[in-house]
């Protein structure tokens, strides 16, 4: 199963009481306070990891709860602090954060409304530079509870970490308390609650290269020829039904990631196909590398292929056309393919479309060349 959105519901741990307590020895019956401390409740920590690809744990485990500090003991004892919770997630997952429920309205005081509101734990320190230049906001999602969710973090980096919930101070123990006056404090603090949050996370994959394509235009035969990914690939449509990330290696040791999403079709932003669900894993790449069947087959014009596509992606967002675009007309091998991309040139003017074929590993180095090139461009 693959996921690439859920839902979470976050409750960091509560700090442990402090404890109230006197020493009683025998020959000191009237000791001081000896009430230890309460440990620290635990953080509930995000950790980008590269080695997953998808959120399926959390979409099975979507309550994220640490535990809570151990309360304070007699005889000075504090504590223990409790165990973070570290939750691993693929990199490129955004982390948005839900708008906190409303209180519900309590029916008998309702009219002392705003003077006795509770305040409500605000103090997560998020620590996240956010590049939001390719990331929009969700004010048109279909689920209405997360049009309000902002922004509050993009985990991008292997071991990157991210505080989603912050664990409660301990309470301090009563042998804190004595004072000259008041020399048997019967009185500990509470630990502190912990954070309560929901978040919405959202898999969109980096890869500086994106493939889009018609069904069975060889997106992943291209994928497999060019990194070590190996998709499987077949000769029917929706064969890939999710991304798949690679990466080529260069001759001189540098790398560019590339994207194969499943294929598009006519009316995909409108959800037919495969639909939209995968259109957000290209929201983030530098450039889009246009596959199209130079085969004609089926009957089909490979011009209005590259122009339907190009509809379909506009349609769903129109900065997708604003990227670089690289075109690449696979299957040169098949007979009919000379004379429709001698068409399709004149048809899409202007355009570099480079040759090639994927299965017979023709041209694949004037490819590799553009896509390196296209994702050493800055924007
Ligand atoms: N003749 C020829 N066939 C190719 C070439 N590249 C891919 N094919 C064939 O086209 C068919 C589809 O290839 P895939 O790589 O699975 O196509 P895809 O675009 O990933 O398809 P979906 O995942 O269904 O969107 C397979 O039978 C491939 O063997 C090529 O360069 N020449
Ligand atoms: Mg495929």
């Amino acid at each position: 199963m693959f996921v690439d959105s859920v839902k979470v519901y976050v409750e960091a741990g509560n700090g442990g009481r402090g404890c109230v307590a006197f020493l009683r020895e025998a020959f000191r019956p009237k000791g001081g306070p000896c009430g230890g401390n309460g440990g620290k409740g635990g953080d509930v920590i995000l950790e980008a990891d590269v080695n997953l690809n998808n959120l399926v744990n959390q979409h099975y485990q979507p309550h994220l709860r640490a535990a809570g500090g151990i309360p304070g003991g007699g005889k000075s004892k504090d504590g223990k602090n409790a165990d973070d919770l570290i939750v691993k997630v693929p990199c490129g997952t955004l982390i948005w954060k839900l708008p906190a429920p409303e209180p519900e309205p309590d029916e008998f005081e309702a009219e002392e409304s705003d003077s006795d509101k509770k305040p409500t734990p605000q103090d997560i320190v998020l620590h996240t530079e956010i590049e939001s230049e390719s990331v929009d906001d969700l004010r048109h999602h279909e689920d209405p509870s997360l049009r309000e969710a902002i922004l509050v973090g993009d985990m991008t980096e292997h071991g990157q970490r991210f505080l989603l919930g912050k664990g409660g101070r301990g309470g301090l123990g009563n042998r804190n308390f004595a004072t000259a006056r008041n020399q048997i404090p019967r009185f500990a603090q509470p630990g502190e609650a912990g954070t309560q949050d929901q978040f919405y996370l959202e898999l969109r994959s980096i890869a500086e290269i994106g493939f889009v394509g018609y069904p069975n235009a060889g997106k992943s035969t291209l994928l497999s020829a060019l990194s070590r990914a190996r998709p499987k690939i077949a000769d029917y449509p929706f064969t890939t039904l999710t991304p798949h990330i690679g990466i080529i290696e260069h001759d001189d040791y540098t790398r560019t990631t590339i994207c194969d999403i499943p294929g598009i079709i006519e009316g995909a932003h409108e959800n037919a196909g495969l639909g939209y669900a995968f259109l957000r894993h290209i929201k983030r790449c530098k450039a889009l590398a246009y596959l199209i069947d130079m085969s004609g087959m089926e009957g089909r014009k490979p011009w209005d292929d590259y122009r339907q596509l190009r509809q379909e992606l506009k349609e769903y967002d129109s900065n997708l056309i604003k990227r670089k675009t690289i075109i690449l007309a696979n299957k040169m091998d098949e007979a009919d393919a000379p004379e429709n991309l001698k068409r399709f040139k004149e048809e899409i003017k202007r355009v570099r479309v480079i040759p090639m074929s994927a299965a017979f590993d023709q041209g694949l180095e004037d490819v590799k060349k553009a896509f390196k090139k296209a994702a050493a461009k800055v924007g």
